[in-house]
């Protein structure tokens, strides 16, 4: 059975990846806005893994017998000027996620809560993979220089080449 204190956490985490999801939303949104699909596409995509991550808590908690509690979901915060942006502010915010991940993995540590550990070490993994994904990206726009240029829509098709790996169907998610 999960304490208190990891149920409350994990709720938590589902908000989080839910407000990633909805983040991301608004990304595919104003990448579409721009004119540059292939990012629009890629971003949509993102928003699915999100969710994936977020159901992928719902049903862990429901396994250990917890209750489920949702919680509000922030609006995205700032505007995108530009897919550049979007990409730095993507890497900050995936660190705050590791951040978050790494607590949840502490306290489940404190607890001697192995199967919260084993459960969590997917997130661990995963983040590490969402960090390099963006680094990587933003490594590919430094090639561009300053502002935007044809080397975009370059990018821009690559980026659309992104397939959907994530379940999108969770009424009967298996982890
Ligand atoms: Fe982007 O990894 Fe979940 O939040």
């Amino acid at each position: 059975m999960l304490s208190k204190e990891m149920l409350a956490g994990l709720n938590d985490q589902i908000g989080k990846e839910m407000h990633s999801a909805y983040l991301y939303m608004a990304m595919s949104a104003r990448s579409a806005d721009l004119g540059l699909e292939g990012f629009a596409r890629w971003f949509m995509i993102q928003y699915h893994e999100e969710m994936f991550h977020g159901m992928k808590i719902y049903k862990y908690i429901q396994d250990r017998g917890g209750e489920v509690v949702l919680k509000d979901i922030p609006a995205p915060e700032g505007d995108f000027p530009s897919v550049r942006e979007m990409f730095e502010k993507t890497l900050a915010h995936e660190k705050t996620v590791t951040r978050s991940i790494l607590d949840l993995l502490a306290r489940a540590k404190a607890e001697k809560d192995a199967a919260t550990e084993i459960f969590l070490a997917w997130y661990v993994t995963e983040q590490v993979e969402e960090e390099k994904t963006a680094s990587d990206i933003l490594r590919r726009f430094a090639y561009m220089g300053p502002g935007e240029n044809p080397g975009c829509l370059f990018l821009d098709r690559a980026m659309g080449e992104r397939k959907l790996e994530a379940p999108t169907d969770f009424s009967e998610l298996v982890i």
